[in-house]
């Protein structure tokens, strides 16, 4: 942690003393409850980028931005940390005009359309902001407007008057997106006004080589207009200066920054003549002598001060209008901002330039900026329609599953891929077969063997106390990858202890010790349940929803909320993200009823959305050879054999999932028919350390006397069932041929000799 403190003494001296806020006493406040737990600071801020409202999100956004964050900020809360998590849809820029364009309304139409159905699936999959905005509200009108008008009165902006492209048709200035050309670089043909996305150069419109206007294909004019602009050089030193300051960042976002500043910084301008957007202040322009007649604030000069703006909203929301300040303007506020590696230069240089040259405002303590998600192995792509969309997803899915799948693949140093038949492997052999699997036995066997309470205990095997031990390593072990913003590290340590409690379970054999040894069968149940107990806490940033299910089924009252709580929070002593180091549950404690956490998804169901995902992608360009893998897939199958096919072979079982069943060798000691039924037969096998009794369907095969005697192999740990009103306790193996006969599995192994 020195660093952190090294480091935010080093922004505060680099920032503008005569306009800052002192640094708070460093004595201790009055109210210890009130204080972080994190020495360094007094409370965090986090951001998330702003999405354009122009269309839906997509998984690329989800992995990009929002989980990350989204897990940061529960794990800080769970911490006890004061955080705001603030985002809000970004409605202005020429992205939204293009869009609405395209759609024949007004951009306002589009935006009141779009940005519910963005909050939505936020929503959907436990986004905990404390506040999401828009970028239309009068708040940020307001507060943008300010921005921008206290930075031409410091006399920060530059302006000038230069020939830009001008569509006669439209009657418009050609910014941005509405003009395509061709690069002067890589000679593309369909490069942007603002960007060629083929070769990555940033270019301003008058760099294209024959540009056309997008708006209506006409060849554009020159025709003067006067804007103003941010000269990004006066800042290059002091930019330098605080990047230098932070080697801890992620290289990713380091290599990016420092690429730029190496190129050497250009001004940019910040105005637009487009009619939407925020309005340049008609006071500036006034005193500036240009005309703000139809100009606009530049869509990335906004933006970022929307993240202020939500946190405005979000301080008057609450009834405290100058919370917002603490937050952005006291040096204990930590603010990192969560964000994809395409916003780095905005993020690490055009903003903190902005903040430098306000100078009330505290400079971003980090920007762990991700890499890209692909899809299938192929660049994730809106206009080709290759993507996975989240409401789609979610009507489908439960929205802890792709929170997990996904934080276990984050592109978080350099592009990684999502995959349908990854998702399923991590759903299936990781969230059902691991976490789900351990809460599961350890929930049954205590609600079964041990009246649904917390059993005790007493004089602990080695192994026990090895276990309880090992808990209390977890929460720092994830919780500083978390603070370190390292979330698929965090995630992999969280599903550590869950593999743990199952290897713990399966080494203390607790369906033997519920015969053998009640005391040491009571000790798993209880060291079982307090696993589970550190495990309701240390999923929640991950895994909320099962967070919260799991902490029902426990009776686990008390967790400190990961997300803001409308209601007013419960007074009494809340049990924090630590906490979850020692033991949980107090013995003899009532439990809930068991539930499956996590049901497995069939091969199907990942195939209808691997057909979904190519149905949706343009039959356009270049997708031919995408297309024809599921075509060939669902080809029909070859001409059945002349005679009765061997069965198929069942789907691939892991190791673990074999190990899981317990086979012994048996001898049949009785047998009988059941009355009324013609195929079972109930015998008593001799397993050497017990007795069962067992119902199999043999009886239309061998008679009780045929089978009594006999050495058959029986699976051991099969739940009891229920079957014409008697318990079977356990199944007997049979070869079964393709013409549906049935011959024991024998061995001369003793009784009770396990098969392997
Ligand atoms: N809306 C661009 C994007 O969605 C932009 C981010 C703004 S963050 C202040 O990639
Ligand atoms: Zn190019």
């Amino acid at each position: 942690m020195r660093w952190l403190r090294r480091e935010s003494l080093l922004c505060r001296l680099l920032l503008d003393s005569r306009n800052f806020v002192p640094a708070m006493p460093e004595t201790p406040s009055e109210s210890p409850s009130n204080r972080s737990p994190d020495p360094t600071f007094d409370r965090i801020l986090v951001t998330a980028a702003l999405p354009y409202a122009n269309g839906p999100l997509h998984l690329g956004h989800l992995a990009g931005a929002y989980l990350p964050a989204d897990l940061f900020c529960r794990y800080e809360r769970l911490r006890g940390e004061d955080v705001v998590f603030v985002c809000g849809s970004d409605e202005m820029g020429v992205a939204i005009m293009v869009r609405a364009r395209a759609e024949g309304i007004s951009p306002q139409e589009l935006v009141d359309r779009i940005h519910p159905q963005i909050e939505d699936a936020f929503r959907g999959f436990g986004m905990s902001f404390d506040h999401y905005g828009r970028t239309t509200s009068d708040t940020h009108r307001e507060t943008s407007q300010d921005f921008f008008r206290t930075l031409a009165r410091k006399g920060v902006f530059t302006t000038k008057t230069e020939k830009q492209l001008f569509d006669p048709e439209a009657g418009i200035f050609l910014a941005d997106r509405f003009v395509v050309g061709t690069c002067p670089k890589c000679g593309n043909e369909k490069a942007y006004g603002d960007q060629c996305e083929k070769c990555g150069t940033a270019l301003s419109p008058l760099e294209l080589l024959d540009p056309r206007s997008t708006l209506s294909d006409a060849t554009p004019e020159l025709r003067e207009t006067a804007h103003w602009y941010l000269p990004l050089a006066d800042f290059q030193d002091r930019l330098t200066t605080w990047i230098n300051s932070h080697p801890e960042w992620k290289p990713n976002v380091l290599g990016q920054i420092r690429s730029w500043l190496n190129d050497g910084l250009r001004e940019r301008a910040i105005t637009r003549d487009v009619p939407w957007g925020v309005p340049v202040p008609a006071d500036v322009a006034r005193e500036m002598g240009i005309g703000a007649d139809g100009k606009v604030i530049y869509v990335w000069f906004d933006a970022p001060i929307g993240y202020i703006s939500a946190t405005r909203e979000w301080a008057a929301g609450r009834g405290t209008p100058d919370a917002w300040r603490d937050y952005w303007q006291d040096p204990g506020s930590r603010l990192v901002h969560f964000i994809g590696k395409d916003n780095i230069v905005f993020h690490c240089l055009m903003f903190p330039a902005m903040l430098m040259a306000h100078g009330e405002y505290v400079l971003p303590e980090n920007v762990p900026a991700n890499e890209f998600l692909n899809i299938e192995g192929e660049k994730l792509s809106t206009s080709r329609g290759w993507a996975v969309w989240l409401h789609e997803y979610l009507a489908e899915f439960e929205p802890d599953l792709l929170r997990y799948a996904l934080a276990t693949t984050l592109p978080e140093t350099k592009d990684a891929d999502f995959n349908w038949a990854e998702f399923q492997t991590r759903v299936n052999s990781e969230l059902a077969d691991v976490l789900g699997n351990f809460v599961n036995r350890t929930m049954t066997f205590a609600t079964r063997y041990f009246d649904g309470r917390v059993p005790p205990l007493s004089n602990p095997s080695d192994t026990d106390r090895a276990a309880l031990a090992a808990i209390a390593d977890f929460p720092d072990r994830i919780g500083s990858a978390y603070n370190t913003y390292k979330m698929r590290e965090a995630v992999f340590q969280t599903m550590a202890l869950a593999r743990l409690g199952n290897k713990y379970f399966n080494d203390t054999e607790p369906w033997h010790t519920r015969r053998t040894n009640e005391e040491a069968c009571a000790n798993t149940i209880h060291v079982s349940l307090q696993i589970c107990g550190a495990l309701a806490v240390l999923i929640d940033p991950v895994l909320p929803f099962s967070a919260a299910k799991l902490r029902d089924m426990l009776q686990l009252r008390g967790v400190a909320p990961s997300a803001p709580r409308t209601a007013a929070a419960s007074t009494g002593k809340q049990i924090l993200w630590g906490d979850a180091a020692a033991p949980l549950l107090k013995t003899g404690a009532p439990l809930g009823t068991p539930h499956i956490l996590f049901t497995k998804i069939d091969d199907d169901v990942i195939q209808t959305q691997t057909e979904k995902l190519h149905q949706n992608a343009d039959s356009g360009a270049g997708t031919g050879a995408a297309d024809a893998a599921p075509a060939s897939a669902t080809a029909p199958a070859p001409a059945p054999a002349p005679e009765t096919p061997h069965p198929p072979v069942a789907d691939e079982a892991t190791f673990s999932d074999f190990m899981k069943l317990d086979f012994r060798m048996g001898t049949v000691l009785e047998a009988e028919p059941v009355p009324k039924s013609k195929k079972l037969l109930r015998m008593v096998i001799d397993l050497g350390f017990e007795k069962r009794q067992i119902l199999a369907g043999v009886a239309g095969h061998h008679s009780p006397e045929d089978m009594v005697g006999r050495r058959v192999a029986v699976v051991a740990n099969l739940a009891p069932r229920q079957m014409m009103g008697l318990e079977s306790q356990g199944m007997v193996l049979m070869a079964e041929d393709r013409d549906g006969s049935l011959h024991p599995i024998t061995s001369t192994g003793e009784n009770g000799a396990v098969i392997r």
